[in-house]
């Protein structure tokens, strides 16, 4: 058997020594418990006698079958989609070894189908078009609507008889740049139903990253709204489009429709700044298309979406998802790790701009005929119970979250949790960074009152789904852990010759074989595709992620091995705040790292060299945060900038950042081997400057 199935051997020895009931009833009470092996966490044998997969012998008799048998495994699944041609005898295509030639990975290859169909239409026609399929919330309480599947479609085939008629066909992108009204899932599915390629920019983006994304895939539309509010705040998204069109048009790149959408509770339209020849309401043209719109067939392998991300240079990368293999993967993941029934009202509580919202709030749940709830605002507005609020109204079931707002929320105190019922909850899950134990049993013992299993779920833009995730109800958890792999998943972890690693290990999370969900490409870069995932470690596809597995082989993410921090929950490159910050005519040269943040998982410290012979000043430090600001984002602010005469440099002129992580997270005394350093004074300077 493969390395995993020893594991979860092991892991079965394990369960039939410690199932006692002593120990599962001081886990369900968050008893602190002394050794390793007590510290598991036992789902109620309620909830695992309902679960799709109730037993650790459950998942491994279908781990085997998937790793054994994969086109059998994700053929059954496959069959339940609707396929207006059946993909061909050959269920999938890959080489994952760069030594063997390109990266190529193909599933369900001559298939023909439509995502968009198989989200809406199928649920329709199946007679459930009267259930809900999106509860909308706004940011203000009392603010809300709903939508039927069949309303739900008709939306999507008035925005795509819009599209068509404007040009937009099969193979175009299209650049969406939304909050979380229900338009943006209604966008993605209408670009999906043509066959157009949605390029979903988070709108906490700036301008600049927005102009960046739109010269790189050259729509002919934009899509957004005039402004949004979330918490107290309001944002002008139209005036960061305009700005982005006009840096975009000054490069060559122009964008013929800039197709608004009037958020009324937030900007009246006479009050928005509009150019006639390109600027176009929503409201004034979408309502007045036939409410049915006829399905653009597409082949599995062709583009569904573009989503740009970090990556360990300065530009972010296009990742490429494709049709098929996508669709049947994003089902499957959110139907086993939540343990989806039809009942559940599931919320996922990531924007639609990022990986999460694609796969987990529009995609995956909607292919399972799932009732979503949207969220417009801040999930501490107007205090920090709204959640619950939020949860008690709609009586949501699944939770899915990120540890950052978990961190926050236990900040502000449990008076706002335990104000609120939360008796329908069921499942809680959480994503985006690893979830320190003590915010994971907050989490467990206080949001869902020890009854909810949480669903830790490791996973990446460029997975598309869920790769290492609990199964709720399959087996006990440990705090902190993501568990065991998702059906078709094999994770290795190597060391840093790129030699898989046995048993008990700490090394590089990487991944053997392929499964349908993977992406295909960097858009436009095939290169930089097989150089940034599949040459690091040859024969296998490179995370970027360390990861440890423990003696019961649960897995332990430790965090970003590259160039790339994670801050609440957001992926940046530390080369990307260096670029923005050296735009600065007073900077000379940046070096940012990332440093432990209670609430942010990690907070982003930058050193920065000023040109000879400016004074450091509380008005220069401010230019600065402001500049990564305008070119990246607010959530990319930096949260401290350190003065630096120079930089810890080899004589090489490489910059020694774990010189640098050391002095951010003030380890004075354990900088390691410094012999290479070409001026070791430098330190020495830095260290006087912390507190300045
Ligand atoms: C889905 C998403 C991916 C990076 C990934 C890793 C971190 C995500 C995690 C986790 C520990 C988890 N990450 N989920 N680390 N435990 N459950 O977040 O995609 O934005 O591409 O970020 O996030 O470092 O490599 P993306």
């Amino acid at each position: 058997p493969t390395n995993h199935l020893r594991h979860v051997e092991s892991m079965k020895t394990l369960l039939s020594g410690a199932g006692n009931i002593s120990i599962l009833n001081a886990v369900i009470l968050g008893e602190a418990l002394a050794s390793e092996e007590n510290d598991l966490v036992f789902p109620s044998e309620k909830f695992s006698v309902q679960a799709h997969v109730p037993s650790p012998e459950k998942y491994l008799e279908m781990y085997r079958r998937s790793i054994e048998d994969p086109a059998g495994f994700w053929a059954d699944i496959a069959s339940e989609f609707y396929w207006k041609q059946k993909w061909s005898e050959q269920i999938y295509y890959e080489n994952l070894d760069i030594r063997k030639g390109n990266i190529k990975i193909e599933w369900f290859k001559d298939g023909i189908t439509n995502i968009s169909y198989n989200c809406l239409d199928r649920h329709v026609e199946a007679g459930n078009g009267d259930k809900i399929a999106i509860y909308w919330e706004g940011n203000e309480p009392g603010f809300d609507g709903t939508l039927t599947y069949t309303q739900l479609l008709h939306q999507v085939c008035q925005l795509a008889n819009y599209l068509k008629d404007i040009g937009v066909r099969k193979g175009d992108a299209v650049v969406v740049y939304l909050p979380m009204l229900m338009e943006l899932p209604i966008t993605m599915l209408a670009c999906a139903r043509i066959g157009a390629v949605h390029s979903v920019v988070f709108a906490g983006f700036s301008a600049e990253s927005l102009a960046q994304r739109i010269m790189d895939c050259k729509p002919n539309v934009v899509i957004t709204c005039n402004a949004v509010k979330r918490g107290s705040k309001t944002i002008y998204l139209k005036d960061i489009v305009d700005a982005s069109l006009k840096e975009s048009s000054q490069n060559g790149v122009f964008v013929d429709v800039c197709l608004t959408y009037e958020n009324q509770s937030a900007m009246k339209r006479e009050d928005t700044k509009w150019l006639d020849r390109r600027d176009i309401w929503w409201q004034d043209v979408v309502p007045q298309y036939p409410t049915t719109c006829a399905v653009e067939w597409v082949d599995a392998e062709d583009p569904l979406f573009l989503l740009y991300t970090s990556g360990s240079t300065g530009k972010p990368k296009g990742v490429l998802h494709t049709t098929g293999g996508y669709m049947v993967y994003t089902a499957t993941t959110f139907n086993y790790a939540f343990d989806y029934k039809p009942s559940d009202v599931y919320w996922c509580t990531a924007d639609c701009g990022w990986i999460t919202g694609h796969s987990y709030v529009t995609y995956g749940p909607m292919l399972n005929g799932a009732t979503v709830l949207v969220y417009e605002g801040a999930p501490n507005y107007p205090d920090p119970g709204r959640c619950w609020d939020i949860v008690d109204k709609y009586k949501v079931s699944i939770f899915y979250t990120a540890p950052t707002l978990v961190r926050a929320l236990m900040r502000d105190g449990d008076q706002y949790v335990t104000r609120y019922s939360r008796k329908s909850l069921r499942v809680l899950g959480s994503v985006g960074e690893p979830i320190n134990p003590s915010a994971w049993r907050w989490f467990f013992n206080l949001v869902g009152d020890s009854r909810c299993p949480i669903s830790d779920t490791w996973w990446q833009t460029e997975t598309g789904g869920f790769m290492i995730t609990p199964l709720p109800g399959a087996w006990p958890q440990k705090p902190g852990s993501t568990t065991f792999p998702f059906f078709g998943v094999q994770p290795v972890i190597v060391d840093e010759k790129g030699v898989e690693l046995e048993g008990e290990c700490s090394g590089y999370l990487c991944v053997k074989s392929s499964w349908p969900g993977a992406f295909r490409t960097l858009y436009g870069d095939h290169e930089r595709y097989e150089t940034a995932y599949f040459k690091p470690f040859p024969g296998y596809y490179f995370s970027g992620d360390g990861c440890s597995r423990d003696k019961n082989g649960y897995h332990w993410l430790t965090g970003r091995v590259d160039d790339v921090i994670n801050v609440s929950g957001h992926r940046i490159g530390t080369a990307e705040v260096e670029s923005a910050l050296v735009l600065h005519p007073q900077c000379a040269e940046a070096a940012v790292v990332g440093v432990e943040h209670e609430v942010k998982g990690q907070g982003i410290y930058a050193f920065v060299t000023l040109v000879d012979g400016v004074p450091y000043s509380e008005e220069l430090r401010k230019s600065l945060i402001a500049i990564v600001r305008n070119q990246i984002g607010a959530f990319a602010a930096p949260d401290k900038i350190h003065w630096a005469p120079g930089l810890p440099k080899t004589r090489s002129g490489k910059i020694m950042r774990r010189i640098l992580r050391k002095i951010a997270s003030s380890q004075l005394d354990e900088f390691g081997d410094t012999s290479t350093l070409a001026d070791p004074n430098v330190v020495d300077q830095l260290i006087d400057l912390a507190d300045s």
